[in-house]
Protein backbone atom coordinates (compact mmCIF):
# COMPACT_ATOMS: atom_id res chain seq x y z
CA UNK A 1 0.00 0.00 0.00
CA UNK A 2 1.02 3.36 -0.95
CA UNK A 3 0.09 6.57 1.40
CA UNK A 4 -1.57 9.51 -0.95
CA UNK A 5 -1.90 12.66 1.01
CA UNK A 6 -5.59 12.96 0.90
CA UNK A 7 -9.26 14.66 2.39
CA UNK A 8 -10.29 13.77 4.85
CA UNK A 9 -7.00 11.62 5.81
CA UNK A 10 -4.60 9.64 3.72
CA UNK A 11 -5.54 7.31 1.40
CA UNK A 12 -4.47 3.75 1.10
CA UNK A 13 -3.39 3.18 -2.64
CA UNK A 14 -2.99 -0.19 -3.75
CA UNK A 15 -1.23 -0.09 -6.78
CA UNK A 16 -2.01 -3.69 -7.52
CA UNK A 17 -5.75 -2.90 -7.33
CA UNK A 18 -6.64 0.80 -8.40
CA UNK A 19 -9.07 1.63 -11.81
CA UNK A 20 -9.18 5.11 -13.36
CA UNK A 21 -12.76 6.10 -14.26
CA UNK A 22 -12.53 9.47 -16.57
CA UNK A 23 -16.20 10.45 -16.85
CA UNK A 24 -17.77 12.40 -19.67
CA UNK A 25 -15.09 14.19 -20.73
CA UNK A 26 -17.12 14.44 -24.29
CA UNK A 27 -16.93 17.73 -26.84
CA UNK A 28 -20.62 18.11 -26.42
CA UNK A 29 -19.56 18.98 -22.83
CA UNK A 30 -16.31 21.07 -22.99
CA UNK A 31 -16.37 22.21 -26.25
CA UNK A 32 -16.60 25.79 -27.20
CA UNK A 33 -19.61 25.63 -29.65
CA UNK A 34 -21.28 22.79 -27.76
CA UNK A 35 -24.23 21.64 -26.21
CA UNK A 36 -23.21 22.88 -22.87
CA UNK A 37 -22.00 26.50 -24.27
CA UNK A 38 -25.24 26.38 -26.35
CA UNK A 39 -27.10 26.41 -22.73
CA UNK A 40 -25.25 29.40 -21.42
CA UNK A 41 -22.49 27.52 -19.63
CA UNK A 42 -18.98 28.96 -19.62
CA UNK A 43 -17.00 25.70 -21.27
CA UNK A 44 -13.54 27.27 -20.16
CA UNK A 45 -14.21 26.03 -16.49
CA UNK A 46 -13.83 22.38 -18.06
CA UNK A 47 -11.94 23.02 -20.47
CA UNK A 48 -9.01 24.08 -17.85
CA UNK A 49 -9.06 20.42 -16.60
CA UNK A 50 -8.10 18.70 -19.52
CA UNK A 51 -4.43 18.77 -19.06
CA UNK A 52 -4.30 17.27 -15.44
CA UNK A 53 -6.65 15.03 -16.56
CA UNK A 54 -4.16 13.73 -19.07
CA UNK A 55 -1.51 13.85 -16.59
CA UNK A 56 -3.55 11.60 -14.80
CA UNK A 57 -4.45 8.94 -17.46
CA UNK A 58 -0.95 9.24 -18.25
CA UNK A 59 0.10 8.23 -14.95
CA UNK A 60 -2.67 5.43 -15.18
CA UNK A 61 -0.95 4.16 -18.45
CA UNK A 62 2.70 4.28 -17.43
CA UNK A 63 1.34 2.16 -14.55
CA UNK A 64 0.27 -0.41 -16.32
CA UNK A 65 -3.28 0.24 -14.56
CA UNK A 66 -6.80 0.62 -16.07
CA UNK A 67 -8.19 3.78 -17.77
CA UNK A 68 -11.60 3.53 -18.47
CA UNK A 69 -13.78 6.47 -20.29
CA UNK A 70 -17.43 6.27 -19.93
CA UNK A 71 -19.72 8.82 -22.34
CA UNK A 72 -23.10 9.88 -21.56
CA UNK A 73 -25.30 9.23 -24.67
CA UNK A 74 -28.47 7.48 -26.14
CA UNK A 75 -29.15 5.20 -28.50
CA UNK A 76 -30.41 7.09 -32.00
CA UNK A 77 -34.22 5.61 -31.48
CA UNK A 78 -34.16 7.22 -27.60
CA UNK A 79 -34.96 3.18 -26.74
CA UNK A 80 -32.93 3.63 -23.55
CA UNK A 81 -33.90 7.56 -22.46
CA UNK A 82 -36.78 7.69 -19.58
CA UNK A 83 -39.53 9.93 -20.67
CA UNK A 84 -38.30 11.72 -16.98
CA UNK A 85 -34.91 12.25 -18.77
CA UNK A 86 -35.95 13.33 -22.37
CA UNK A 87 -38.56 16.09 -21.04
CA UNK A 88 -35.73 17.81 -18.91
CA UNK A 89 -33.73 20.97 -19.88
CA UNK A 90 -34.20 23.62 -22.03
CA UNK A 91 -36.86 23.17 -25.15
CA UNK A 92 -35.32 22.87 -28.40
CA UNK A 93 -31.76 21.71 -26.36
CA UNK A 94 -33.07 18.35 -24.91
CA UNK A 95 -31.44 14.88 -25.57
CA UNK A 96 -31.52 13.98 -29.25
CA UNK A 97 -32.50 17.42 -30.66
CA UNK A 98 -30.31 18.28 -33.13
CA UNK A 99 -27.35 20.39 -31.48
CA UNK A 100 -24.23 22.26 -32.90
CA UNK A 101 -22.26 19.08 -32.27
CA UNK A 102 -24.65 16.66 -34.34
CA UNK A 103 -27.63 14.91 -32.28
CA UNK A 104 -27.24 16.08 -28.18
CA UNK A 105 -26.02 13.27 -26.15
CA UNK A 106 -26.68 10.53 -28.85
CA UNK A 107 -23.82 7.84 -29.72
CA UNK A 108 -22.40 8.10 -32.89
CA UNK A 109 -22.98 11.98 -33.18
CA UNK A 110 -19.32 13.77 -33.12
CA UNK A 111 -20.09 15.80 -30.00
CA UNK A 112 -20.68 12.19 -27.69
CA UNK A 113 -17.10 11.56 -28.75
CA UNK A 114 -14.43 12.10 -25.90
CA UNK A 115 -12.68 15.15 -26.71
CA UNK A 116 -9.09 14.64 -28.54
CA UNK A 117 -6.19 15.09 -25.77
CA UNK A 118 -8.23 12.57 -24.23
CA UNK A 119 -9.01 10.01 -26.40
CA UNK A 120 -9.31 6.61 -25.61
CA UNK A 121 -5.90 4.28 -26.58
CA UNK A 122 -6.68 0.71 -27.88
CA UNK A 123 -7.35 -1.31 -25.52
CA UNK A 124 -9.23 1.06 -23.09
CA UNK A 125 -12.45 0.02 -21.88
CA UNK A 126 -15.24 3.02 -22.92
CA UNK A 127 -18.79 2.44 -21.01
CA UNK A 128 -21.63 3.90 -23.00
CA UNK A 129 -24.25 4.91 -20.26
CA UNK A 130 -27.51 6.47 -20.13
CA UNK A 131 -27.91 7.63 -16.79
CA UNK A 132 -25.89 9.80 -14.80
CA UNK A 133 -24.22 7.05 -12.79
CA UNK A 134 -21.53 4.90 -14.96
CA UNK A 135 -23.16 1.60 -13.20
CA UNK A 136 -27.06 1.71 -14.46
CA UNK A 137 -28.03 -0.03 -16.73
CA UNK A 138 -24.03 -0.85 -18.27
CA UNK A 139 -21.40 -3.68 -17.49
CA UNK A 140 -19.31 -1.69 -15.63
CA UNK A 141 -19.44 -4.21 -12.64
CA UNK A 142 -18.59 -6.81 -14.31
CA UNK A 143 -15.24 -5.57 -16.15
CA UNK A 144 -14.20 -4.28 -12.58
CA UNK A 145 -15.28 -7.52 -11.34
CA UNK A 146 -12.98 -9.29 -13.94
CA UNK A 147 -9.85 -6.69 -13.65
CA UNK A 148 -9.69 -7.29 -9.87
CA UNK A 149 -9.86 -3.83 -8.76
CA UNK A 150 -11.09 -2.61 -5.59
CA UNK A 151 -10.16 1.01 -5.80
CA UNK A 152 -11.24 3.60 -8.35
CA UNK A 153 -9.70 7.24 -9.37
CA UNK A 154 -12.29 9.60 -10.65
CA UNK A 155 -12.06 12.53 -12.71
CA UNK A 156 -14.47 14.11 -15.21
CA UNK A 157 -17.64 16.22 -15.66
CA UNK A 158 -19.48 17.32 -13.77
CA UNK A 159 -18.32 16.95 -10.14
CA UNK A 160 -21.86 17.10 -8.61
CA UNK A 161 -23.79 14.98 -11.68
CA UNK A 162 -22.31 12.36 -13.46
CA UNK A 163 -18.75 11.82 -11.27
CA UNK A 164 -20.67 12.21 -7.65
CA UNK A 165 -23.44 9.52 -9.08
CA UNK A 166 -20.86 7.32 -10.29
CA UNK A 167 -19.08 7.52 -6.96
CA UNK A 168 -21.65 7.19 -4.80
CA UNK A 169 -22.92 4.00 -6.92
CA UNK A 170 -19.21 2.69 -6.69
CA UNK A 171 -18.72 3.05 -2.52
CA UNK A 172 -22.36 1.60 -2.05
CA UNK A 173 -20.75 -1.77 -4.29
CA UNK A 174 -18.32 -1.59 -1.46
CA UNK A 175 -14.93 -0.02 -4.18
CA UNK A 176 -12.89 2.67 -2.28
CA UNK A 177 -13.21 5.90 -4.36
CA UNK A 178 -10.78 9.05 -4.66
CA UNK A 179 -11.65 11.88 -6.51
CA UNK A 180 -9.00 13.54 -8.41
CA UNK A 181 -10.11 17.33 -7.28
CA UNK A 182 -7.98 19.06 -10.24
CA UNK A 183 -9.39 16.80 -12.44
CA UNK A 184 -13.06 17.02 -12.15
CA UNK A 185 -14.97 19.82 -12.67
CA UNK A 186 -18.67 22.18 -13.04
CA UNK A 187 -20.06 24.65 -14.54
CA UNK A 188 -20.68 26.19 -10.95
CA UNK A 189 -17.54 26.70 -8.62
CA UNK A 190 -19.75 26.07 -5.61
CA UNK A 191 -21.37 23.37 -6.97
CA UNK A 192 -18.00 21.65 -7.52
CA UNK A 193 -16.58 22.64 -4.30
CA UNK A 194 -20.01 21.27 -2.30
CA UNK A 195 -19.55 18.02 -3.86
CA UNK A 196 -16.12 16.87 -3.16
CA UNK A 197 -16.58 18.78 0.35
CA UNK A 198 -19.94 16.06 0.42
CA UNK A 199 -18.04 13.43 -0.46
CA UNK A 200 -15.12 13.64 1.94
CA UNK A 201 -17.29 14.86 4.78
CA UNK A 202 -18.15 12.46 7.90
CA UNK A 203 -14.67 10.78 7.88
CA UNK A 204 -14.87 10.24 3.72
CA UNK A 205 -18.56 9.12 4.11
CA UNK A 206 -18.45 8.61 0.06
CA UNK A 207 -14.48 8.63 -0.47
CA UNK A 208 -11.39 10.58 -0.66
CA UNK A 209 -10.02 13.99 -2.31
CA UNK A 210 -6.67 14.87 -3.68
CA UNK A 211 -4.69 16.47 -6.42
CA UNK A 212 -3.75 14.71 -9.77
CA UNK A 213 0.39 14.91 -8.36
CA UNK A 214 -0.12 12.90 -5.28
CA UNK A 215 -2.58 10.10 -6.86
CA UNK A 216 0.52 10.12 -9.89
CA UNK A 217 3.57 9.77 -7.26
CA UNK A 218 1.55 7.23 -5.78
CA UNK A 219 1.34 5.20 -8.66
CA UNK A 220 4.85 5.62 -9.62
C1 LIG B 1 -22.65 14.96 -16.72
C2 LIG B 1 -24.62 16.27 -17.02
N1 LIG B 1 -21.77 14.25 -17.40
N2 LIG B 1 -24.19 17.23 -16.21
N3 LIG B 1 -23.83 15.24 -17.34
O1 LIG B 1 -22.41 15.34 -15.60
O2 LIG B 1 -25.73 16.32 -17.48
Amino acid sequence: MVTVAARPFDFKLDPARVALIVIDMQRDFLEPGGFGESLGNDVARLQAIVPGTARLIEGFRAAGRPVIHTRECHRPDLSDCPPAKLSRGAPGSRIGDAGPMGRILIAGEPGAEIVPELFPIAGELVIDKPGKGAFYATALSAHLAALGVTQLVFAGVTTEVCVQTTMREANDRGFECLIAEDATESYFAKFKQAAIDMIVAQGAIVGWAAPVAAIVAGLA
